[in-house]
């Protein structure tokens, strides 16, 4: 070891032994409070679609799909079952019969051990009395609890009328729930959302002259101030291209893109869905495809003054995708977006991330749909993100270069809530002030308002390699 490796590393504190960094690496990813940037949660004030308990958490389409392999029923019969019948026949098929070997089952069994439920239940009538006794914000507290969030993003339509009527009461809710204004509907199916759009009364029309234009945008800033999202978002197909001759590319580029200028929100795009592939399954019926990164690194470069928070389903688009968010400050990599979120395909993805972005991306969403979801989907990604993370410390330290605990605390917090939260300007911006609650990281808003400005500067320079 040379002098200046010595000298260096006689930092306070710095970890000499790979156990002892080890130790530190995993119980710091363990403690820190995570900000989950993308769910289909909502908030108890949401009624019926704040979903919790075990009838739900066993009819979440991810297991719908492994039942239709292992049972011999159509989609139809199933589906006409009570929500307490099809999860019985879940229970019964994927966790009695076999072993529930799956990552979306043996998420089940997590969060029953968590909740100290019997695994090995013959039945559900346990798990149905502990449930029925929970008291909602009880238990969404101790869900947050076990599962160390801070808090999430749920997924808002404005053209769905269930969420309709709490939007227009305008009342306050929980606010560890932060919303993100969605546009599939808008996006991907612009002829379908023309009568909902006039329904609202805004004078749309299919052809979309200067004045549906103008009318799109004033129903999409309508909704940015009743909602205040944290960030526009839409889920495309492998198909999707940008610019191209369609209702989508002129959308994107003469509304939402402004809208998100002058509101200086990011635009999210979940890239490669599938939808449908087998319409019987329902929502359990989407697949994927492998995209072109091109329609990304075309938006990037032309909207320089847009910030884009992407994430893509083909596990063959990753390495693509890291190496875009090389060329473009305005881009930020996010998540293992639904059938990357298994450990094998975390594992590979992180790594790969960090080797090209460093701590430079969001490594993971939950996309739980339920929440006692939250409690098994981190779990199962810490674990992964901590080994990778271990990873490569443990290289700097091969490499004479010894991190304190206060180092690996920094780059935790940045991968879990610190990039998102600069990126959506969460600090100074947030609906009520929310997002300073409890978990803020032991920063102020003050330091996080310097980092915001460093970022948008760094937005507006390419980064040349
Ligand atoms: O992961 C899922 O639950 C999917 O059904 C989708 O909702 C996807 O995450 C999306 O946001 O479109
Ligand atoms: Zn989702």
């Amino acid at each position: 070891m040379n002098q200046h490796t010595q000298s260096a590393n006689h930092l306070h504190g710095a970890l000499r032994e790979p156990s002892a960094l080890r130790a530190c690496v995993t119980e710091t990813v363990f403690r820190t409070r995570v900000f989950d940037m993308h769910t289909h949660l909502f908030a108890p004030q949401f009624g019926a679609l704040n979903l919790w308990g075990i009838d739900e958490l066993l009819t979440y389409h991810y297991l719908i799909a492994e039942l239709m392999r292992a049972e011999n029923i159509a989609p139809r019969k199933f589906f006409a079952l009570s929500k307490g019948e099809q999860a019985d026949l879940v229970w019964h098929t994927l966790f009695i019969e076999r072993a529930p070997l799956s990552e979306a089952t043996r998420g089940i069994i997590r969060a029953l051990t968590a909740l100290d439920l019997n695994p090995r239940a013959k039945d559900l009538r346990e798990a149905r009395a502990f449930f029925a006794n929970q008291k909602a914000e009880d238990f969404l507290n101790r869900v947050f609890e076990i599962a160390c969030v801070s808090g999430v993003v749920m997924t808002n339509d404005p053209l769905d009328a269930a969420e309709a009527g709490v939007w227009n009461d305008g009342g306050e809710f929980d606010s560890r729930f932060h919303a993100a204004l969605r546009m599939d509907r808008l996006l991907n199916g612009w002829r379908e959302a023309v009568p909902h759009i006039k329904a609202q009364g805004f004078s749309v029309q299919e052809d979309l002259s200067a004045g549906a234009l103008a009318e799109t945008r004033r129903f999409l800033d309508a909704w940015i101030e009743r909602m205040k999202p944290l960030y526009l978002a839409v889920s495309l197909p492998d198909t999707f291209a940008f610019p191209e001759d369609s209702a989508r590319s002129k959308l994107i580029s003469e509304v939402v893109l402004p809208a998100c200028r002058e509101h200086d929100k990011p635009l999210a795009m979940m890239i490669g869905v599938r939808r449908r592939v087998n319409p019987e399954l329902q929502l359990a019926g989407d697949a994927l495809g492998r995209a072109d990164i091109t329609a990304v690194t075309n938006l990037c470069a032309a909207y320089p003054d847009n910030r884009f928070l992407v994430t893509m389903l083909a596990r063959e688009n990753q390495h693509e995708l890291c190496v875009a968010a090389r060329k473009f400050g305005n881009l930020m990599p996010f998540g293992c977006w639904w059938f990357l979120n298994n450990p094998s395909i975390i594992s590979e993805v992180t790594r790969e991330r960090f080797e090209l972005l460093g701590a430079s991306f969001i490594p993971q969403h939950s996309d739980a749909r339920v929440l006692d979801q939250l409690i098994y989907k981190w779990e199962h990604s810490r674990r992964v993100i901590a080994d990778a993370l271990y990873e490569s410390f443990k290289c700097l330290m091969d490499n004479g270069w010894f991190a304190t605990p206060k180092e690996i605390e920094q780059e935790v917090t940045r991968l879990f809530s610190g990039n998102f939260r600069q990126w959506v300007g969460l600090e100074t911006k947030a609906r009520g002030g929310g997002s300073l609650s409890p978990d803020s990281d032991g920063r102020s808003a003050r330091e996080f308002e310097f980092e915001i400005t460093d970022l948008k500067q760094q937005q507006r320079t390419k980064i040349q390699d």
